[in-house]
């Protein structure tokens, strides 16, 4: 019998991945993280070739949201690093817990060579939750703290950088660590849970509004329970949409960006005599959410997964725990109430909410989100990139059951659908995925449709054709500017997507967009893009 080969560092590293739930990781090689990349495949992890570090991270963050278990990326020295910036200061603005694994040039190598090393610690240090440089006896200890901080509240990113003489170290006698998360804390018992059930108890227009953390604490089930049961409207951020099915008499539908909806909702929560706010991290939403209650005249109750200390808001009794545990703990002992808002205000918000962004029937963004929803089947995951079609689509996509629709909703960044949707795929093959972009977002990582090609996966890509970058042009002319940079070329994306090797189709009526999107939801053997052609200025007044 021949020995087992030598335990390499990258080797724990590796394994302790593999023993968190990882399976898959994402990145670009460089002749600095080739032991990592084998280490990694040895382990059982697969390694997935994208085409830019960036779109990696989101293929990770994907593929997080459909398995639980925490993303990987890999990148290499210097560029490599460099590239994965963008989704790094994502993971931490959206939540994600991404370890983002570089190699790097050895500290004594570094003191003469220069070429390509520059601190990667420091870069990532004020846009990660934590970074580490990984030594040969502490591999398995630091990739345990690193998936331990990173799965922690609030989930984040954290970066391992690995020297390159510390991958190959031969591992004689590693020093073991197992991180056992703690169990989820309730509220205390006390006055202020009291005073909590006496106010909602005695709450005639009480209003939920929901947010990250309950996703992460996997609080649905009780959201809806609790809901039902005290018959409280529900108002979830772009990122908890879902947590409440969205075809449910108490959803109000979802909140963040659009000034169409917070005129609806903002109102509504103006005259409520209890807010009660369930993980609700305010980094989703834009100004006019920020002290949108004031907790000295209305009874706001806080549960969240960490102390408040963005001062976007304020609540009049906060506690710090898990949130679903904290609902529980309101509810217990309170007598059910189902029937709240006698005059009808919330269920009239819900309605308005519904018909300000449906399209009326006319061809344009709309009513090509509603033919995409009315064709894909409801446990279909839907991916969205930022711009004007995003903010439309956050609004008016229902979505049935939590993380059906991704985004980048905290940094809003560009260039997240297509690798979102690419992650969720390789993850959940058997589900549907539809990813929403607009053409500017697309071009930014059009390199991903080869990955696309590559990988055989049967998902739809739906662009948003203008040759306008919308949401910027509205601001523009909002500020009565003159257009300058927002405006480029109406290309062929259906003609692209055929030279990747998917099937490209370009639509300009409901007509084409139903046969084209009917023949990409029965694909199984490669990618559909589907370039569906509106009016620049297609969103005035729509969101
Ligand atoms: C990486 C990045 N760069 C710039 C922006 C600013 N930005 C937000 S939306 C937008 C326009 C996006 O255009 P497009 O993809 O065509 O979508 P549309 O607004 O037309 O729906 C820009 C430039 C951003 N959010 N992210």
């Amino acid at each position: 019998m021949t020995d087992p080969a030598p335990l390499r560092a990258a080797d724990l590293v590796a394994r302790r991945l593999y023993e968190a739930g990882c399976r898959l990781a994402f990145g670009m090689p460089g002749g600095e993280v080739l032991t990592l990349v084998d280490a990694l495949e040895r382990a059982g992890i697969r390694f997935v070739l994208a085409k830019h570090e960036n779109a990696a991270g989101f293929m990770a963050e994907g593929a997080w949201h459909r398995t639980g278990a925490p993303g990987i990326l890999v990148a290499t020295v210097g560029p490599g690093a460099a590239n994965a910036a963008n989704v790094v200061a994502n993971a931490q603005q959206d939540r994600v817990p991404l370890i983002l694994l570089t190699g790097c040039v050895d500290p004594d190598e570094a003191l003469t060579y220069t070429h390509q090393v520059f601190d990667h610690r420091a870069l990532f240090q004020p846009i990660a939750k934590a970074t580490f440089t990984l030594t040969a006896a502490g591999a398995e200890i630091v990739t345990d703290k690193a998936l331990a901080i990173a799965t922690g509240d609030r989930a984040g990113p954290v970066v391992i950088d690995v020297p390159i003489s510390v991958a190959d170290a031969v591992v004689e006698r590693p020093l073991r660590s197992r991180h056992r998360p703690a169990s989820p804390v309730g509220p205390a018992e006390g006055e202020a849970l009291a005073a909590a059930r006496g106010w909602l108890a005695g709450a005639e227009r009480p209003v939920m509004l929901v947010g990250l953390d309950a996703l992460a604490h996997g609080a649905a089930g009780t959201v809806q329970g609790f809901a039902e049961r005290f018959g409280v409207p529900v108002v979830t951020t772009y990122k908890a949409k879902g947590v409440l099915p969205e075809d449910h008499p108490l959803a109000l539908g979802g909140a963040g960006l659009s000034p169409l909806a917070d005129g609806i909702l903002l109102p509504l929560l103006a005259r409520a005599d209890l807010i009660l706010l369930v993980g609700y991290d305010p980094i989703e939403m834009r100004v006019g959410w920020r002290e949108p209650w004031n907790p000295d005249r209305q009874r706001v109750v806080e549960f969240a997964a960490v102390a408040n200390t963005h001062y976007m808001h304020h609540a009049t009794l906060g506690f710090v725990c898990d949130v679903g545990r904290g609902l529980d703990a309101l509810g217990r002992g309170v007598a059910p109430r189902p029937a709240t808002w006698a005059d009808g205000a919330a269920a009239a918000a819900g309605r308005a909410h519904r018909d300000a962004f449906a399209s009326g029937g006319r061809w344009g963004p709309a009513a090509i989100v509603e033919a995409v929803q009315r064709i894909f089947p409801p446990e279909t995951v839907a991916t969205v990139d930022s711009g004007a079609h995003r903010i439309l689509l956050s609004q008016l996509w229902r979505t049935h059951a939590p993380r059906g629709l991704l985004q980048s909703s905290g940094l809003c960044t560009m260039g997240c659908a297509l690798p979102l949707a690419i992650g969720a795929k390789i993850a959940d093959p058997g589900r549907p995925v539809v990813a929403f972009t607009g053409d500017a977002g697309l071009l930014m990582g059009l390199g991903e449709l080869s990955t696309l090609a590559e990988l055989a996966l049967p998902l739809t890509i739906v662009v948003f054709v203008d040759a306008c970058l919308s949401l910027i042009e509205m601001k523009q002319r909002q500020r009565q500017m003159p257009a300058a940079g927002v405006d480029f070329a109406r290309h062929d994306f259906a003609a692209v997507a055929r030279a990747f090797g998917g099937v490209g189709e370009r639509v300009t009526d409901a007509a084409g967009l139903a046969a084209a999107l009917t023949a990409a939801a029965g694909r199984t053997d490669r990618f559909t893009l589907i370039a569906a052609e509106i009016d620049r200025q297609a969103y005035d007044g729509k969101i």
